[in-house]
């Protein structure tokens, strides 16, 4: 009976159903299979948009984004001093030196050449002669006495006089005193603190702005710091380098304690890493004692923030002051410790000499010198090139 009912069961399964039902499967797997493949796709597609930092890396052609970039970067001008001073090649500087040393040149080699024409002897008429020549080129007292001491022993008997010869000996005896002076090399700190100080006038703020002009060629930064306030117009005389080369200055009112602006400064080179932080004080008489003592109370603050600082401690010199400025070194020395001299308006004077004098006597040693007003006018001091273009025949 069972069997009978199941056997009518199956014979009841309508077959043309089951075609309709594998046709909605095909139907419905096809579908699912065009969902997947365009999921798979979208998935690619957002793999590869995060991928643009490893193709940036690659070399390629520049896109629009950085060739845009390039074209909207501007860089601020360099200022023409540092132009000049990198465009002053040796020969131009050499050139330069000897124009502003003509003075000096013609007060020493012009005289000693006349006073030796025609004298087959260094006899002690003319050994007095060139004494007072030297002296009269300020050479000073102590170096007079030993240059021509030297030539006495070196020249004693010699018939004829060749001036080659007596040149060179000068050239050399010169250069001695020189070499005599220890120099050691500038001192590598950071921020490398320079304080400058000197009598009225002889020409700290500009060559302050000369230095700067000379630190920034060669890619240093450089902070000023206006410690002269006894004046506005040492202050303003000193922004306007600042913004001439585009460098920044720390400054306070005028009349304000030059020992809390430079104690400012120090704090700024400190947090802004600046490599060279110059410091201009107010031109002191040597002899007015309360002034010297404040230059250095400025020594002091320096040196309780950065130990060992101010690093170099210029003393700036006029060389047209002659013997005058021999007399400021000994004054300025019981009060700071001078580690450089720098030389100005060097060119324009015949008393080139006293150069030579200070060496002989005091032992310090000259940094800088500056021939002329532009920033390309001061260099480094070389004893070679100074005694070459004093005593060369060109
Ligand atoms: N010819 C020549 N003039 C110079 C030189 N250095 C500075 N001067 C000039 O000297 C004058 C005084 O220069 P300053 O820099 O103001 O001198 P200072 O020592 O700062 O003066 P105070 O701040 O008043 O003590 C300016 O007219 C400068 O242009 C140089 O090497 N040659
Ligand atoms: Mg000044």
């Amino acid at each position: 009976m069972q069997a009978s009912s199941s056997n009518n069961s199956f014979e009841s399964i309508d077959f043309s159903n089951l075609w309709i039902i594998a046709i909605a499967l095909l139907i419905l797997a096809l579908i699912g299979l065009l969902l997947f493949t365009k999921k798979r796709k979208k998935a690619a597609s957002l793999t590869s948009e995060k991928r643009p930092i490893a193709q940036a890396s690659m070399p390629s052609v520049p896109s629009i984004v950085e060739k845009n970039a390039e074209e909207t970067v501007t860089h601020p001008a360099r200022p023409t001093e540092i132009s000049e001073i990198l465009s002053t090649d040796e020969k131009a500087w050499l050139s330069k030196l000897k124009a502003g040393l003509n003075k000096t040149r013609n007060a020493l080699q012009g005289n000693i050449k006349s006073i030796l024409f025609n004298k087959s002897s260094l006899d002690e008429e003319t050994l007095e002669k060139l004494h007072e020549t030297l002296y009269r080129a300020d050479i000073g007292p102590v170096a007079t006495d030993n240059l021509t001491d030297k030539l006495r022993t070196q020249f004693k008997g010699k018939s004829p006089l060749e001036w080659p010869e007596i040149r060179e000996a000068i050239k050399s005896n010169i250069i001695q005193i020189f070499k005599s002076v220890p120099n050691p090399p500038p001192p590598t700190a950071r921020p490398l603190v320079m304080l400058i100080a000197g009598v009225n006038g002889v020409g700290k703020t500009t060559t302050i702005g000369k230095l700067s002009a000379h630190f920034l060629a060669k890619d240093q930064t450089v902070l000023l710091c206006a410690a002269d306030t006894f004046r506005a117009a040492a202050i303003d005389q000193l922004q306007i380098w600042a913004n001439r080369l585009n460098v920044e200055m720390i400054r306070h009112q005028p009349g304000s304690d030059p020992a809390a602006v430079v104690f400012d400064a120090v704090k700024a080179a400190q947090s802004r890493s600046t490599d060279v932080l110059i410091i201009d004080t107010a031109g002191r008489l040597h002899n007015k004692v309360e002034l010297m003592e404040e230059l250095k109370k400025i020594e002091r603050v320096i040196s309780r923030e950065i130990p060992g600082a101010p690093h170099e401690i210029f003393l700036v010199l006029d060389a047209t002051t002659g013997q005058n400025a021999v007399q400021q070194i000994k004054s300025f020395k019981e009060f700071i410790n001078i580690t450089g001299l720098i030389i100005t308006k060097l060119d324009g004077t015949a008393k080139g000499g006293v150069v030579i004098g200070i060496e002989e006597q005091y032992k310090i040693p000259i940094r800088y010198i500056g021939v002329g007003e532009k920033a390309s006018d001061l260099r480094e001091f070389r004893p070679e090139d100074f005694v070459e273009i004093l005593f060369n025949d060109e």
